[in-house]
């Protein structure tokens, strides 16, 4: 079926990034801080300039739970059911930053894997980081 071969291509990459994911998640923020300033808003309390060792610190974070994602596609809103309760309830934060940050991701991805990302891979990484979106706003609702 077509979210197979979805989720095929996600699971490819993400073993070719192997333990780099960190990383492009780190530079995905960083460009997210830069092309949508407003979502700095949420991170007063870090250091946010360039090569900060907090923002890597919570980029990590992040990767590791879409790590986590990649391996729970079939449950996804069990999987990352306390993170929504987190952005939703503690947090706060609206749903649009959701996108902003999927987009730069995408766009680190791309930059890194020039040879890998097909149109096919963009879609699937695009339904993939919509997925997880939906189920981190799941509790807004
Ligand atoms: Zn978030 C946190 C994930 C998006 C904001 N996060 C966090 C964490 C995680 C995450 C894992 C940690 C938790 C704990 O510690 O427990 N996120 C995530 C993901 C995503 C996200 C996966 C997508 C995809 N976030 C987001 C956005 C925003 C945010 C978009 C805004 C803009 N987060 C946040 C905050 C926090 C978090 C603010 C807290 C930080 C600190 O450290 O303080």
């Amino acid at each position: 079926a077509r979210s197979q071969d979805d989720h095929w291509l996600v699971l490819a990459l993400w073993k070719k990034m192997g333990s780099n994911v960190g990383i492009y998640a780190t530079e995905a923020l960083e460009r997210t801080f830069v092309a949508f300033p407003s979502t700095k808003t949420y991170f007063p309390h870090l250091d946010l300039r360039p090569g900060s060792s907090q923002v890597k610190a919570h980029a990590q974070k992040v990767a590791d739970a879409l790590t986590l994602a990649t391996q729970h596609l079939d449950d996804l809103p069990a999987s990352l059911s306390a993170l929504s309760d987190l952005h939703a309830h503690k947090l706060c934060v609206d749903p649009a930053n959701f996108q902003f940050f999927s987009h730069c991701l995408l766009v680190t991805l791309a930059r890194h894997y020039p040879g890998d990302f097909s149109p096919e891979m963009h879609a699937s990484l695009d339904k993939f980081l919509g997925h997880v979106t939906s189920a981190l706003v799941s509790k807004y609702r």
